[in-house]
């Protein structure tokens, strides 16, 4: 570095300047020389950062392979080529894996195969290190779209696909707490929308209409009374759960259906017209026993131009701001040749249910039963009888949960009371008889109790089929005894070779608690290196346009920018009572440097990115002197980057 060292600025913010002009060097070099200089990690480690933040450009691609090792050929060990599953510090990963983390409100962003945890981003519940639920939109998104809960419960990860592929655009994810459906923008992985969806009392299934996610379906598992208001307390019977056909652009509730028994999990076919749920209690109990009495439950095919048809012709109830059409076996709608929903009987209480990559078949787990059913898409729509679209029902062990596919023709279940992951062959359990043990390929032990299991891109048409993770609830003995409140286990497993066999690679604790998840492609998805800020309503402040002005008697409005290591002003003064609003702009162009701007007092907590704006508006009740520091480490003069907010006493 010393060979840039030609102004004498020997000052910290000089040395910080010097850095920086290094940095944006390196930012912009496009040839390998940071090859040539393995000592100087902290350009090489820019210098890939920016390979990443460019890397679906076509330009610079073969660099960032040169640079990685080329990630895929980085695995191939001397010995014959096996995989190694490595990838070594400062490497990439293959891919981006979306988990959801239960009640802790998140989606948790993973790289796979190293199992790195690279970012967490809140949801539901607000998040103080990023500052999501402190600043003006998000506490408003929070509070106003997002119904004001404090917390949610996400299961489901499901990322935009156009053309049955991934598109790299949003993340979606249901909140089954308080029946809700959110939305993350994977420009900036950020949450940027939320919906509180009527008539539904806990979202379980979330997923995508295919091929080009025309809906994200909200299936409602909780059978509430529809105008949940106080009547109908004490008669089930008018209970009722619904699925909710959301518009990913506007995140608009644009029509239910209302359906007999629970729901649970749900999975879109590839071609538009199915979409299928799982579900338990058809018996409409209140209780376990009464819940589980019957023999049979159903999955539940919404045949989708049909219900819109319905929807088109008036054929439904405004209940709530949502046309609701019904969608119980007795209703009109299912009696003609064209029902609005096929109920296909299952054995009791099936859980999973997810769709062939090929869109042939629907594959629902049994959960209470050891076998899977697996339903052929085709046939539902010619049948008579929606049993007779029942084509095979593989015996695959003790508890099945989920299921997920490689591409190659078979499929993965988890086993929740065998403790391990089944892999069996599709066509073969079509062939079998019922209840059949053969198409069983292998079984791999995971530990423990595993739930959903997911393989790479295994929602597309075209899944990569090297690696599966298995999400399994309990990890006992696994790890360092941390106490009573385990974590769970996340285990990777390689399974892209079929004549050795599923090779369990890698655990990773984790915090309670993901459920499912979605594995993409690196190359799919495009983050933003910093903000850019026309994409955000709030006005961006620049240097130079910064101002203390009052509004009137009783509001003053501050515009500040944000850099190292100042805010632009070194005191800001108002009045008790006053109603103060922050517009706060970082103007770092520099990849990776946030500032942070808290008040505690007034529990003011922004995170900011570079050319990142965020708003604040609170009421400066209490006179004193509050200091305003930066939350974030951003340069040698972090601690030091400083304000006041002065409150003077009201006479
Ligand atoms: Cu099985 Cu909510 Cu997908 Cu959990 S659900 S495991
Ligand atoms: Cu800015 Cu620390």
């Amino acid at each position: 570095m010393t060979e840039h060292t030609d102004d004498t600025d020997d000052t910290i913010e000089g040395h910080e300047r010097e850095l920086s002009a290094v940095r944006e060097e390196h930012d912009d070099a496009d040839d390998d020389v940071s090859l040539s200089l393995p000592g100087l990690s902290v350009d090489r480690r820019d210098f890939m950062k920016a390979g990443a933040a460019v890397g679906a450009a076509t330009a610079s691609a073969g660099c960032l392979d040169a640079l990685s090792g080329g990630g895929s050929a980085d695995q191939e060990t001397a010995s014959g080529g096996a995989k190694n599953h490595k990838v070594a510090p400062g490497e990439l990963d293959d891919y981006y894996a979306f988990l959801s983390g239960g009640h802790s409100g998140e989606i948790r962003v993973m790289g796979v195969p190293s199992m790195r945890e690279l970012l967490r981003i809140p949801v539901f519940t607000p998040e103080p290190a990023s500052g999501y639920g402190y600043d003006d939109r998000t506490s408003e998104m929070l509070e106003e779209e997002g119904g004001g809960y404090s917390w949610g419960d996400t299961h489901h990860p499901r990322v935009s696909q156009t053309d049955n592929d991934y598109d790299g655009r949003w993340a979606f994810v249901n909140d089954k707490a308080n029946g809700r459906m959110a939305r993350i923008d994977l420009e900036y992985f950020e949450t940027d929308a939320i919906v509180d969806i009527p008539n539904q009392q806990g979202t379980h299934g979330a997923c995508c209409l295919l091929p080009d996610t025309k809906y994200v379906f909200g299936v409602g598992e909780f059978r509430v009374p529809m105008q949940n208001d106080g009547r109908d307390l004490d008669d089930p019977e008018a209970y009722t759960s619904t699925i909710a056909a959301i518009n990913p652009e506007t995140m608009n509730v644009e029509w239910e259906v209302e359906v007999d028994g629970n729901m649970d999990n749900g999975d879109g076919g590839k071609d538009g017209r199915w979409f299928f749920t799982t579900g338990y209690n058809s018996e409409h109990a209140t209780t376990e026993s009464g819940m589980t009495k019957a023999d049979r439950d159903w999955v539940k095919a919404f045949d989708v131009p049909a219900i819109e048809a319905a929807v088109e012709n008036g054929d439904y109830e405004e209940i709530n701001g949502v046309p609701v059409v019904d969608g119980t076996r007795e209703s009109p709608l299912n009696q003609s040749d064209r029902p609005v929903v096929r109920y296909v009987p299952t054995p009791k209480s099936p859980h999973g249910v997810s769709v062939t990559p090929d869109g042939d078949y629907a594959i629902a787990s049994g959960k209470l039963d050891p076998t899977c059913t697996v339903i052929d898409v085709e046939k539902l729509a010619e049948a008579d009888d929606p049993a007779d679209a029942i084509v095979g029902r593989p015996r695959v062990g003790m508890g099945p949960l989920h299921t997920a596919y490689d591409g190659r023709g078979h499929a993965y279940t988890t086993l929740f009371i065998d403790s391990q992951v089944a892999k069996w062959d599709i066509e073969a359990a079509v062939e079998a008889e019922a209840g059949s043990e053969d198409p069983i390929v292998e079984k791999i032990d995971v530990h423990y109790n595993p739930g959903h299991l997911i393989a790479s891109e295994s929602y597309t048409a075209d899944p990569e089929g090297d690696y599966l993770i298995s999400l399994n609830k309990l990890s006992k003995d696994r790890f360092l005894n941390v106490g009573p409140l385990k974590p769970e286990n996340d285990q990777l497993i390689y399974i892209g070779d079929d004549e050795e066999g599923m090779q369990l690679v890698k655990d990773k604790p984790s915090y309670a608690e993901p459920h499912d998840a979605s594995i993409v492609s690196a190359d799919k998805i495009d983050p933003a290196d910093v903000y850019d800020p026309s994409d955000y309503d709030a006005e961006f402040v620049a240097e130079g346009d910064e101002s203390i002005e009052r509004i009137d008697d009783s509001t003053v409005h501050v515009k500040t920018y944000v850099k190292r290591n100042e805010y632009a002003f070194p005191e800001i003064r108002v009045q008790e009572g006053d109603e103060v609003r922050i517009t706060a702009s970082n103007v770092e162009e520099t990849s990776d440097i946030t500032h942070g701007m808290a008040i505690p007092e007034y529990d003011v907590d922004l995170a900011l990115a570079p050319q990142d704006t965020r708003e604040v508006t609170f009421t400066a009740d209490e006179p004193g002197v509050y200091w305003v520091y930066c939350s974030y480490f951003c340069s040698a003069l972090h601690l030091e980057m400083r304000s006041r907010l002065i409150v003077e006493p009201s006479e």
